[in-house]
């Protein structure tokens, strides 16, 4: 049976031959094409492209000129997403530049840093990780500088959505074919290397890598790590950010001791974790990644059988799918949807709760379910899988005083409202974020939530454009936060723009795995 994970030794350079054209034409009329947009709605697409411009750094995107002056995993993943509507070929390379920093055990690192920036401008900087020399066991590159640890993966939806706004572009480029293989070794190392509790779920081992850093979700398994002495870094963040809405140095200190002993240990995931968190926004958006990965083999078993074209040119580089049929491809495709079912399955028995309603972490360390409410409990409500109770209590917990979607609040807030720990303005401790109500309003639409979704999308646009693509907002008074021109609010206001209220051109691709039909049928648990 062909090998079909046997990616190239190396993940490709930026620089490789398929990146020929590093300033594509944009695609005729990639102004806002979407016949229901309003002239403020052209308006605002243009300001996002002109922040996706301005934060664009060679082969991919900033989250931020100033706080975040590297490549971002699951940024860049959010980047892609709305960037395809208008330079297609520009959101490919946005999402191979990050695969080429991949490591050969499959992890997408959570930073790809750039050579150009100095060590200075972030902190914890490229001699901190120390990737290509710690990570030398777990198949870090040696040519490039990255962190160790990860974060959401968002990837592969996003390669799905990219390729289906330009088919005929991303055949031609060989873009599914060259990423599938990454995008699979991704997968697999997250749902077998990172089940560390044994739960058919993939764990965090540090804050950053659930993408929502000082989440009060964290705060009890976070208590037991012992503080990086405050002398030992500098924190590079309170150059930019006011520190009231930035983590404590406390907790900063922990993040560090975390990370460096994870570097001591070598990235290894064999050893036992200090910290490991069983996060239900982590595991859906897995989930989300598996029904993606089903809906890319099916594309490219239709490629090898021809019922697609099959493009001008031949895909650049190692082609890992060449020898690969179509009968194997569509093999892979029910074993990636049967995954799913199963890992839903495991999110609902684990981390459900009937009495909140919601989906909760789960310490591993500790062996306790963890009572915090954050809005990463919402967002298994992105499965089409999701069994009916559940999805019937998310969506009553999503309006219930704890978030207040439509009544206390028009953008879901990272936390609960009424937690002791929530703060309106401090990092991911409740202020509302961009892409997790992108991906709200795009559960709300996968479950026929129509008024809703719409009611949300608008929120969306209109606190994007009013805050300058603010990173955060006070979701009660929604004053802006944090950075400005920040890239996944620009891009993701870009994709509600171009896709349109209900009913409008991308409606039926809103969530992977309702493509293909017999996808529609298969992602049923
Ligand atoms: C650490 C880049 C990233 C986002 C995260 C957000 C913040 C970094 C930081 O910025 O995290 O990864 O320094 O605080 O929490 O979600 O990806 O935008």
């Amino acid at each position: 049976m062909p090998v079909l994970l046997g990616f190239a030794d190396r993940p490709a350079r930026p620089d490789d031959s398929h990146h020929q054209d590093p300033h594509p034409p944009d695609r005729p009329g990639s102004a806002l094409e979407n016949p229901a947009a309003t002239a403020a709605d052209r308006e605002l697409w243009r300001s996002a492209r002109r922040v996706l411009r301005q934060n664009r750094t060679g082969a991919s995107t900033v989250p931020s000129r100033s706080l975040y002056p590297h490549q971002w995993s699951w940024d860049s993943a959010f980047i892609a997403i709305g960037l395809r509507h208008d330079e297609p070929a520009r959101a490919r390379m946005e999402l191979e530049t990050l695969f080429a920093a991949q490591w050969r055990d499959g992890r997408v690192p959570h930073i790809a840093f750039s050579p150009r920036v100095p060590h200075s401008a972030y902190f914890p900087s490229p001699d901190f990780w120390r990737s290509s020399t710690a990570g030398g066991p777990a198949g870090a590159p040696t040519d490039r500088q990255t962190s160790g640890i990860v974060q959401p993966p968002v990837h592969a939806l996003a390669a799905w959505l990219v390729h289906r706004a330009d088919p005929t572009g991303s055949v031609r480029a060989g873009f599914l074919r060259r990423l599938y293989p990454r995008l699979t070794a991704w997968q697999r190392y997250l749902a077998e290397d990172r089940d560390l509790g044994g739960l058919g779920l993939a764990a965090v081992v540090h804050p950053w890598e659930s993408g929502m850093d000082n989440s009060p979700c964290w705060d009890e398994p976070l208590a037991r790590i012992t503080p990086a002495a405050p002398d030992s870094f500098r924190r590079a963040d309170l150059d930019h950010g006011t520190p009231a809405d930035r983590p404590t140095d406390e907790d900063y200190g922990r993040y560090v001791a975390l990370a460096a002993g994870y570097r001591d240990r070598r990235y290894t995931d064999r050893e036992p974790h200090p910290f490991a968190v069983a996060d239900p926004g982590f595991n859906a958006l897995l989930i989300a990644a598996e029904l993606a990965l089903g809906e890319i083999a099916i594309e490219l078993a239709a490629e090898a059988t021809g019922e697609r074209p099959a493009g001008a040119g031949q895909p650049n580089g190692p082609d890992a799918l060449a020898a690969t049929s179509a009968a194997e491809l569509h093999a892979r495709a029910a074993r990636h949807r049967s995954r799913a079912r199963r890992r839903t399955r495991a999110l609902v028995q684990r981390l459900w709760s009937d009495s909140t309603g919601q989906f909760h972490c789960r310490d591993l360390v500790g062996g306790r379910t963890l009572a915090t409410r954050g809005a990463t409990g919402l967002l298994p409500l992105l499965l089409p899988g999701l069994p009916p109770p559940q999805t019937a209590a998310l969506l009553r917990t999503l309006s219930g005083a704890h978030f207040g979607l439509g009544s206390t609040t028009a953008l879901v807030p990272s936390h609960d409202l009424l937690g002791p720990e929530f703060h309106r303005g401090r990092y991911w401790r409740g202020p509302a974020w961009f892409n997790i109500n992108w991906l709200i309003e795009r559960g709300l639409r996968q479950h026929g939530e129509r008024a809703r979704a719409d009611a949300l999308r608008g929120s969306i646009l209109t606190a994007a454009g009013a805050s300058g693509f603010a990173e955060y907002l006070d979701p009660y008074t929604q004053e802006p936060h944090g950075a400005r021109a920040f890239s996944w609010t620009a891009a993701l206001a870009m994709d509600l723009l171009a896709t349109g209220p209900a009913g409008q051109a991308e409606d039926e691709d809103r969530a992977a795995g309702t493509g293909h039909p017999a996808e529609r049928e298969g992602a049923r648990p």
